[in-house]
C-alpha cells in the first residue's frame, strides 16, 4: 500500500515535473533521470544552419510602422540585455521574449547592423550555455526556477540570467553594484545609470564614448573588487564586459550621426530602461563584425589595462588568474567555453542531446574557422 502510493507520488511529481518544463529551459546540468522524464516532453527540432550576413549592410529607419515600441506584457520576458530587450519590445524578435538562434541572429542584424560572424559566436555561445539545444529555442531572461523533486544546482532551467555563465559580475547598469553576491542583477539600477551619466558628463561633455566607456568600466571593476568577495572576472566574463561597454557606441547611435562616436544620454536611457527606440531611429551604417568591436575593446581595456582574476573570498584581494583567457589569445576563449563551460554543463550527454550539442559546437565555431583550430565533438 505505502509502496503504491510512493510510486503514485512519485509519478505524479514526475509529471509535474516534465509539465512544468518550458520549452525553451536549458537542459544543462539536469541527471539523467530528469533528462529522460523531460526529453519526452519536448517536441523536437534540428536547428537549422545560422543565417549568413545581410547583402544591404547600410543605415535604415528601423523603428518603423512594421516594428513599433510596446511596452512588455505580463508574461513576456525580459532579461539583462539591453539590445535583445529592445528588440523583442520593437517586434524585431518575438514580443514574448523566447526566440530560436536563428531569430536572434537575424534580428540583431536587422535591427542593429550587428556582423554575421559577431551575431553568430555569441548566440550560439549564450544558446549553449542557457537555451534548450532539443527544441531549438532560448529565453531572454526570466530566469525559471526549477518545480519538482529534488532540485539540483543551479535551481534554474536557463534564460540569459543565468549567472557566472554568460552573464556575469560588473554590470554597467544592472544590478545593485551588478553582481551576483549582492542579489538583483539584471533590473535597470537609477543608482548606476546616474553613475554613468556623471561619468559621461566628466569624460564625455555629456556624452556616452569610448573615453566614458574606458573610465567606467575601470570604475566598475575597481568598485567590485572592493565590495564583493566573491568577484570573478575570468573568461568568459572578462570579454563580455569588454564588449558590451563597446556596444553602446556601435549599436545605439543613430546610423545617420556617427561621427563622432557619442551617444545622447536620453537616448540610451531610453534603449537601457525602456527597451526602446527613439522615434525614428536608424540602425548603425556599419556592420559591426568581431574585428571592428574587438579593435574598440583595445580602446577601452588600454588606459586601464586589468588582467583576468579573481577576489579570493575577501575585500580587495583581487589575483590574476594565468589559467584564464585573455586579450592575448582569442582562440583559448574559443577553447575552454567548449572545453570547460559548456562540457562543464553537459558532462554526460549522449544520444539526441549529444547530437544536438556537437551541432550547436559546429554552429558556434563557425565564424573563427581558418583562425583557430576547432575541438573534437564530444563524444
Ligand atoms: C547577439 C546576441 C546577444 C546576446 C546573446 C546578448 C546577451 C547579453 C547578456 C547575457 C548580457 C548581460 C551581461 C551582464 O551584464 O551580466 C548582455 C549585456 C548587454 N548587451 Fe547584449 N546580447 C546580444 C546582443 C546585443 C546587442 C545587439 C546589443 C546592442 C544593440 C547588446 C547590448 C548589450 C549591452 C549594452 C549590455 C550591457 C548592459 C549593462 O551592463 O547594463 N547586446 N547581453
Ligand atoms: C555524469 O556522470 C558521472 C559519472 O558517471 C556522475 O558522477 C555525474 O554525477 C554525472 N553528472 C550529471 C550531471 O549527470
Ligand atoms: C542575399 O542575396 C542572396 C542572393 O541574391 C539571396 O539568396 C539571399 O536570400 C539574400 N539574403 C537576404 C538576407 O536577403
Ligand atoms: C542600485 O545600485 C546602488 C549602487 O550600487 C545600490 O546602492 C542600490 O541599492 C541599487 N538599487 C536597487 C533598486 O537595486
Ligand atoms: C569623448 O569625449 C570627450 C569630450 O568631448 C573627448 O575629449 C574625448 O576625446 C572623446 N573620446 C573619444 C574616444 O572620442
Ligand atoms: C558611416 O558614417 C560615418 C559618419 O558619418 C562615416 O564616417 C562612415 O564612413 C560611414 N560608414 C559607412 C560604412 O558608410
Ligand atoms: C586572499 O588574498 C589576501 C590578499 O592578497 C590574502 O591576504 C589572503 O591570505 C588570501 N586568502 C586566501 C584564503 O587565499
Ligand atoms: C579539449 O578537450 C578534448 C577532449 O578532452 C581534447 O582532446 C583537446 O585536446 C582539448 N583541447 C584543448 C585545447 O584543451
Ligand atoms: C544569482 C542572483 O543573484 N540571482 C538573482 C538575479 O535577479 C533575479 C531577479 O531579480 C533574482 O530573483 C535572483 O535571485
Amino acid at each position: 500500500m505505502a509502496r503504491l502510493f510512493f510510486t503514485l507520488l512519485a509519478s505524479i511529481l514526475a509529471l509535474d515535473l516534465a509539465a512544468a518544463f518550458p520549452s525553451y529551459g536549458s537542459l544543462a546540468g539536469l541527471s539523467s533521470r530528469e533528462l529522460d522524464e523531460i526529453i519526452p516532453t519536448l517536441t523536437i527540432r534540428s536547428p537549422p544552419s545560422p543565417p549568413g550576413p545581410l547583402n544591404d549592410t547600410s543605415a535604415k529607419l528601423v523603428n518603423d510602422r512594421l516594428h513599433p515600441w510596446k511596452p512588455a506584457g505580463k508574461n513576456d520576458i525580459r532579461g539583462p540585455c539591453p539590445g535583445l530587450n529592445t528588440l523583442a519590445s520593437h517586434g524585431w524578435l518575438p514580443r514574448d521574449g523566447i526566440a530560436s538562434p536563428s531569430q536572434i541572429i537575424n534580428a540583431v542584424q536587422e535591427g542593429f547592423n550587428m556582423g554575421n560572424d559577431l551575431a553568430v559566436f555569441v548566440t550560439y555561445a549564450a544558446h549553449l550555455v542557457d537555451g534548450n539545444l532539443l527544441t531549438d529555442l532560448l529565453s531572454i531572461g526570466g530566469k525559471t526556477a526549477k518545480t519538482g523533486p529534488n532540485p539540483p544546482a543551479p535551481a534554474i532551467v536557463g534564460g540569459l540570467n543565468t549567472h557566472a555563465v554568460f552573464e556575469g559580475d560588473a554590470s554597467t547598469t544592472r544590478g545593485m553594484k551588478a553582481d551576483a553576491f549582492f542579489g538583483d542583477n539584471h533590473s535597470f539600477n537609477e543608482t548606476l545609470f546616474d553613475e554613468l551619466t556623471a561619468f559621461s558628463n566628466k569624460f564625455g561633455n555629456g556624452f556616452y564614448n569610448l573615453t566614458v566607456a574606458s573610465e567606467f568600466r575601470f570604475q566598475r571593476i575597481q568598485d567590485s573588487i572592493a565590495t564583493n568577495p566573491q568577484f570573478s572576472f575570468i573568461s568568459p566574463r572578462y570579454y563580455t564586459a569588454y564588449a558590451e561597454s563597446v556596444f553602446p557606441v556601435a549599436f545605439f547611435i543613430d546610423g545617420r550621426h556617427e561621427s563622432p562616436l557619442q551617444l545622447d544620454m536620453n537616448v540610451a536611457r531610453g534603449f537601457f530602461q525602456n527597451s526602446r527606440m527613439p522615434d525614428g531611429f536608424f540602425r548603425s551604417n556599419t556592420s559591426w563584425t568581431l574585428n571592428l568591436i574587438g579593435n574598440r575593446m583595445e580602446d577601452i581595456f588600454q588606459p586601464h589595462p586589468i588582467d583576468p582574476g579573481t577576489n579570493n573570498g575577501t575585500l580587495n584581494s583581487y589575483t590574476v588568474d594565468p589559467n584564464s583567457a585573455d586579450f592575448s589569445d582569442f582562440c583559448k576563449l574559443y577553447t575552454d567555453f567548449v572545453n570547460i563551460t559548456v562540457r562543464g554543463l553537459y558532462p554526460n550527454a549522449t544520444g539526441p542531446l549529444l547530437a544536438a550539442l556537437n551541432k550547436n559546437l559546429d554552429f558556434f565555431f563557425g565564424p573563427l574557422e581558418g583562425d583557430c583550430e576547432q575541438v573534437p565533438h564530444f563524444t
